[in-house]
């Protein structure tokens, strides 16, 4: 079986859905706030986001018409603006339209968004460059309802350059729920705009030769691409696991680790699923014969156990299940598993929770040592949607 980026993207985000919409900007400037307060109508509680948040929502436009469209908010805070722009570049090719956000009570980091904002679109143009320019640019001035909050003017002269010549607009909008948030006025430009858009878009489908290209890519983008072609011709999960019971894998790297605890961790819950991966990699590292001089990490592997856990834990349901409480990933998941969660391909994932001196300690080696930089997640945002109960 062979397909491309393209053909996986639209199999598992199908744009009946509606555009798909990616959401960037920098951290803290309330792209995964907005992104709920569109799909709830609620405000929920966020944390820095790490992977992205997908949800397909419907917004109530101007013209009395609602715009439907899937949402990729693309975590600025956990992953860093380097690792972000890398990836908004990676799913830009697959996208309709782009919403750069920006904390308009933050004038301390106004020039860095645009810089940023600038960088991405760079990189889009160099990813396009035989094709026009026309994915829409709509920039979101956010946290209006605070008095601190700079002249929509003063954020629109500031972008002015980064957007000319470009289908772009700036639209003040605040995340509250007592009085406008701004967001049906801006959506119904963007709904207008990725219309204009289509008219110019190339119509053939991208093939995996449109991948990001080994030389111009940055390496998480180039990863994931990678293990996205690996996986399309890899055994099933059943055969998978089998191989790892009989010590003959095909593999023993990065990509293998982040499958098995993947496929053992949709299998079983939690708690089992921890103890048969602890139990199954040190037997494996002890018995097979291509681990030779490697030994079992115990604070390593529980670190990619809960950020696997994490990242299952915030998969949205794909669009044509109603509740969310019925979704469970299936082990072959993988695919949509790592479009949402693209992090887990950085095998140096751990050093933004640990410094190298704690984690390649020997007492971290033996047991479970806590971060020193910042805390393991505890929370994902999926999680605060299901105590709403509203979907
Ligand atoms: N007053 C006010 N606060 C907001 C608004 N939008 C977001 N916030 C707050 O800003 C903080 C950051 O919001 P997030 O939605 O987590 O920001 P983000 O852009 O997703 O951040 P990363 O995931 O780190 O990239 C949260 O405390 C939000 O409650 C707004 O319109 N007004
Ligand atoms: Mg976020």
């Amino acid at each position: 079986m062979s397909f491309g980026i393209r053909y996986l993207i639209d199999r598992l985000f199908p744009t009946n859905y509606g555009p798909r919409v990616l959401i960037g900007g920098l951290d803290h400037s309330g792209k995964t706030t907005l992104l709920y307060l569109l799909s709830l109508g609620e405000i929920v509680t966020t944390i820095p986001s790490i992977g992205i948040n997908v949800e397909t929502v419907e917004v109530s436009i101007p013209s009395g018409k609602k715009f439907k469209l899937t949402g990729w908010d693309v975590g600025g805070g956990c992953a860093g603006p380097r690792q972000m722009r890398s990836m908004l570049r990676f799913y830009t090719p697959f996208s309709e339209a782009l919403v750069w956000v920006v904390d308009s009570c933050d004038k301390g980091r106004l020039a860095e968004s645009v810089q940023h904002l600038s960088d991405v679109l760079s990189d889009i143009d160099h990813e396009q460059k035989d094709s026009p320019k026309t994915i829409p640019v709509l920039i979101l001035a956010n946290k209006g309802d605070r008095s601190e909050s700079m002249p929509l003017d003063d954020v629109r002269i500031a972008f002015s350059k980064a957007i000319s010549g470009r289908l772009a607009a700036v639209y003040k909008t605040k995340a509250i729920l007592d009085g406008p948030t701004g967001l049906p006025e801006a959506f119904d430009w963007l709904n207008i705009a990725v219309e204009i858009s289509k008219s110019n878009k190339p119509s053939e489908p991208l093939t995996s030769a449109d991948l990001p290209n080994a030389r111009s890519a940055s390496t998480l983008a180039q990863k994931l691409g990678s293990w996205l072609h690996r996986l399309e011709s890899d055994s099933s999960p059943t055969d998978f696991l089998t191989q790892f019971e009989a010590i003959s894998l095909p593999a023993w790297d990065h990509y293998t680790h982040i499958r098995l605890a993947y496929i053992v961790l949709t299998t079983y819950d939690r708690q089992q699923g921890k103890d048969i991966i602890f139990t199954g990699i040190e037997r494996y590292i002890t018995q097979s014969p291509e681990t030779k001089g490697r030994s079992f990490h115990f604070t390593m592997s529980y670190f990619w156990i809960q950020i696997v856990h994490f990242g299952i834990r915030n998969m949205p349901p794909p669009p044509d299940i109603l509740t969310s409480e019925a979704y469970h990933p299936s082990p072959d998941d993988l695919a949509r598993f790592l479009l949402i969660n693209p992090h887990v391909a950085d095998g140096n994932l751990w050093s933004d929770y640990y410094s190298k001196d704690v984690l390649m300690s020997s007492k971290a080696k033996a047991e479970m040592v806590l971060p020193d930089k910042k805390p393991l997640p505890s929370l994902v945002i999926r999680d605060a949607i299901k105590s709403f109960g509203s979907k």
